[in-house]
């Protein structure tokens, strides 16, 4: 894309409203606009990020065997009537009225359309087990929206369900989810720690929370730090993962993590602040009680199935990377979810030369299928460098008169701030190879 053409409102200061840092340069890099308090207008910038974590979190549930399904974001009232959460979810549920005097609501999670889906469409306990999931909008009416997309109203979430005959067969599908979870945090270049948490309105027994550990988090949690360990990404991109290792290691919220109970001694113990990214909930036969989901068992009994949920907060994400991955020029993207991976910068559009090269580089580039945006405004070097940095794009190319006289073009790597002079032929060559597939 070039910058010229396209719409890249990018700002050098951040309105004062904006408290974190990933609200502010999410405002000064262009990824969001506040529509209003909790409600916010992606930006081509933002869309492209967003979209980048999407497919990430739908590969690794894919890979799990889920099943993408997509339920509506306008409910009907009924369902949410039979499971008694129509009163019980408070005033975090929006609730509408069609011209009927129906009652409506806005979608704030969903296990209440899964019961219905599995009672209407599976007979067995050979249809089982289910797990399907969804990338879509929520609404919840939160008392005091803030810091941005972190604690929006409306929010991107990938909301996943499993069914399954019994509890044994239900908690093996909590533990893949769990694998599918690990992997999703790495790839995104997030340390995700699970921890044992409260369940809320959700309801049951058994629940983590992933949680960034940021001074901006709204939690408190307590773990071992060997945790950190296994959670992060391991550099050689192995994707092992072993969740029974994983849950034998301590990690509570504050909610639930009690001193006097605590297996681990305090000095142990490691204690921070984090942003919560995902968190998944085994709740028995809540919902499937509640709505009468009612299956073909073995031996001609009627089952009635276990279920599960899984939620991750994909527009909070982004915020949360940004939270763990900036400096004071602005955000540094992992390349696995940068909205361009090449910045490519002319510092003199006016000078014919410089610009031939620029735009053969830029179709080239194009051409082979690589994310990169043009800076090809007339504008001044600096502001150039600085959108870029802001704008967090991870490997940035200047090209300008002095450098194409000795036949170089500068490279950097905006997380290190490593510069080096390479020929054109050494930079192709070097993009391509890492970015061609
Ligand atoms: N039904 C379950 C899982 S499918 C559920 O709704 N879980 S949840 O309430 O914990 O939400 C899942 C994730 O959505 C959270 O871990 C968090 O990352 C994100 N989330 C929740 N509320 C907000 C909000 N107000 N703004 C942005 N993200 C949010």
């Amino acid at each position: 894309m070039r910058r010229s053409t396209g719409f890249f409102p990018t700002q050098k200061e951040a309105p004062r409203e904006a408290q974190i840092i990933s609200h502010q340069l999410m405002l000064r890099a262009g990824l969001v606009d506040q529509h209003c308090s909790g409600i916010y207008t992606w930006l081509p910038l933002g869309v492209r990020v967003l979209k980048n974590i999407e497919t990430i979190v739908r590969q690794e549930q894919d890979k799990i065997g889920a099943q993408e399904i997509l339920m509506p974001t306008i409910q009907s009232a009924d369902l949410w009537k039979e499971s008694g959460r129509f009163d019980a979810y408070g005033d975090e549920m929006l609730r509408i009225q069609d011209r009927h005097g129906r009652d409506l609501l806005y979608t704030p999670t969903a296990e209440e359309v899964v019961a219905d889906i599995a009672r209407k469409h599976l007979k067995s306990y050979r249809d089982l087990p289910a797990l399907v999931y969804q990338i879509h909008w929520k609404f919840r009416d939160e008392i005091r929206p803030r810091f941005g997309v972190m604690r929006g109203r409306e929010f991107l979430m990938k909301d996943g369900y499993s069914i399954d005959r019994d509890e044994a067969s239900a908690r093996a599908s909590y533990k893949k989810m769990m694998t599918a979870y690990v992997r999703t945090f790495r790839r995104l270049g997030l340390t995700a720690v699970p921890a044992r948490a409260d369940t809320g309105p959700i309801g049951g027994d058994l629940s983590h929370e992933f949680l960034i550990v940021a001074q901006t988090g709204e939690s408190e949690l307590f773990y071992e730090e060997r945790l950190e360990g296994l959670m992060a990404n391991n550099e050689d991109g192995k994707d092992d993962v072993d969740v029974d290792d994983i849950l034998n290691i301590y990690a509570a919220t504050d909610e639930i993590h009690d001193p006097k109970t605590c297996p681990i001694p305090a000095e142990k113990l490691k204690v921070a602040r984090g942003i919560e990214v995902g968190h998944i909930f085994y709740f028995g036969t809540k919902y499937s009680e509640a709505l009468n989901v009612n299956l073909a068992g073995q031996d001609n009994k009627n089952i009635i199935p276990h279920m599960g949920s899984y939620g991750i907060g994909v527009s909070r994400i982004v915020a949360a990377i940004i939270e763990a991955s900036h400096d004071d020029r602005g955000i540094i993207w992992p390349e696995s979810v940068a909205p361009y991976k090449i910045g490519l910068i002319n510092i003199r559009v006016k000078d014919k030369a410089c610009s031939k090269v620029c735009d053969e580089l830029y179709n080239d580039f194009q051409n082979a299928g690589i994310d990169v945006i043009y800076d090809d405004r007339d504008e001044r070097p600096g502001t150039k460098f600085a959108d870029m940095d802001l704008m967090g794009i991870p490997y940035q190319i200047s090209i300008g008169p002095r450098s194409l006289e000795k036949g170089t073009v500068e490279f950097k790597n905006r997380k290190t701030g490593a510069t080096e002079e390479l020929t054109l032929a050494e930079v192709t060559t070097r993009i391509k190879k890492r970015f061609v597939t």
